[in-house]
């Protein structure tokens, strides 16, 4: 039996992974029950859910959480007196509650519900981006940002007149961090940064990020949506003026995701959007904001989703996100490893620090190709530009394949990957 089965064996069986440090115990054919849809055949064969930066499968805590929710507590919030509007307005709150304490945010008034990390960002680019940035001012961001963080900047840019500078990305697949420190001067008035690069994997060091843009007084906006389900996040520590990610790469449901911002920030930004609930007072001739968070919350919000996500936070402390993280780590590495060993395979994105995250692609096959041979096997990934196409052109390539790893991923899915795309070589060789 090779080390990798016998890791497999470890870490699949019946018997316990004791981490060091840690008193839980974790047990990967118990989490993985917790997720019913990892229990099913594609093309009849099972499936090998690894597309989870592009969406995370639920736990069962969560499913029965909306179930509970719609069954007995559905109601609008902060509005009705009677018993359900209340039931639902407490657990709307406990969930904002969780989230705090989650990221370690300072205060439950800095917790925004949104849609999610597109959302989250167009909301600080139109309304902070607005109120402070000016023509030939700059905005700093990256060449490994997902789209909905280039987005949101670019529009704005154009609206004031200012500029996008874009920090480069190392062959390697890091940030040239001696560029953004040469980059930031006193014309920067934010810096928009990924945590965790969605189509590499690369872990930024956002506290150094943060630290020097601060040295220059420059504010900095984190994109938290693939770190947060990975990284433990203390925004306080961080220093983080604001944090954004969505429920559903989390565990939770979509259509749920949140805006962290520093008290002080939030409460000299404008709102974004105007209707019910955000207002205190509304007159024909004037009308007055409510307090944080609520000025930011206009209409009746994704009640079910952020009840949701409480109980997805709920879930994964309890497993320990620190223990999560290096059974992830172990996976990435066994799975780098494997695929590199083989003939052809070029892994896109080769940093020091990575998770969770295995781009590749395949001497002459194209990304589309493997991704259609590999779901006939059972295999769920991404292939294409992972919305960073700036990034695609600079590895020049058109497209990746990418495999994105949970912790209910096993070993032995990432042997039937390997096997998955040996087939995809034999079929080409044919
Ligand atoms: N930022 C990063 C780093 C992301 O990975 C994504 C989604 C977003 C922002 C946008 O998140 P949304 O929930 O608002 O859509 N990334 C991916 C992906 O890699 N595959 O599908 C979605």
């Amino acid at each position: 039996m090779s080390v990798h089965a016998k890791t497999a064996e470890k870490m699949t069986g019946d018997s316990m992974m004791k981490t060091q440090g840690s008193k839980l115990e974790f047990n990967l054919k118990k989490i993985r029950e917790e997720f019913p849809a990892l229990h099913q055949k594609v093309h009849g064969k099972p499936l090998v859910y690894l597309d989870n930066a592009a969406s995370t499968q639920k736990p069962r805590a969560v499913i029965e959480k909306l179930h509970h929710y719609y069954t007995w507590d559905n109601a609008n919030i902060h509005r009705g007196v009677h018993t359900l509007s209340q039931r639902a307005t407490d657990e709307y709150e406990a969930a904002r509650e969780k989230v705090r304490a989650f990221i370690h945010a300072q205060k439950t008034s800095e917790v925004i519900f949104t849609r999610g990390t597109t959302e989250s960002i167009n909301l600080v680019a139109q309304t902070y981006g607005r109120q402070n940035i000016k023509a030939g001012d700059e905005i700093i961001i990256s060449h490994m940002e997902h789209h909905s963080n280039i987005v949101p900047w670019q529009m704005l840019v154009e609206q004031i007149g200012a500029q996008l500078k874009v920090v480069p990305v190392t062959d390697a697949g890091e940030l040239d961090l001696e560029a953004y420190q040469n980059m930031l001067s006193e014309k920067t008035k934010l810096v928009a940064m990924v945590h965790v690069s969605n189509s590499l994997g690369t872990i930024n060091p956002m506290k150094k990020i943060i630290d020097v843009a601060h040295q220059a007084g420059v504010p900095v906006l984190v994109d938290g949506a693939q770190s947060v389900n990975h990284l433990e996040i203390n925004v306080q520590e961080l220093d983080a003026d604001f944090f954004v990610f969505s429920g559903h790469k989390l565990f939770a449901p979509t259509g749920i995701g949140v805006l962290y911002g520093k008290e002080s920030l939030l409460e000299n930004m404008p709102p974004y959007q105007g209707g019910g609930d955000m207002i205190r007072q509304v007159s024909f001739e004037k009308t007055t904001y409510n307090d944080l968070p609520y000025k930011f919350e206009a209409g009746t919000p994704h009640i079910a989703g952020a009840i949701g996500l409480g109980a997805a936070i709920d879930y994964v402390q309890e497993l320990g996100m620190s223990q999560l993280a290096s059974y992830e780590k172990e996976v990435l590495d066994y799975a780098t490893k494997a695929l590199s060993a083989l003939p052809g395979l070029k892994v896109i994105g080769q940093a020091k620090e990575k998770t969770s995250v295995l781009s590749f692609v395949l001497q002459d096959i194209h990304p589309h190709d493997i991704g259609t041979i590999l779901d006939n096997e059972g295999v769920a990934v991404r292939a294409g530009h992972h919305c960073t196409m700036p990034l695609m052109q600079r590895f020049g390539v058109p497209a990746t394949v990418r495999a994105s790893f949970a912790f209910y991923n096993s070993f032995e899915e990432v042997d039937a990957l390997l096997e998955a795309i040996k087939k995809v070589q034999e079929v080409f060789k044919g």
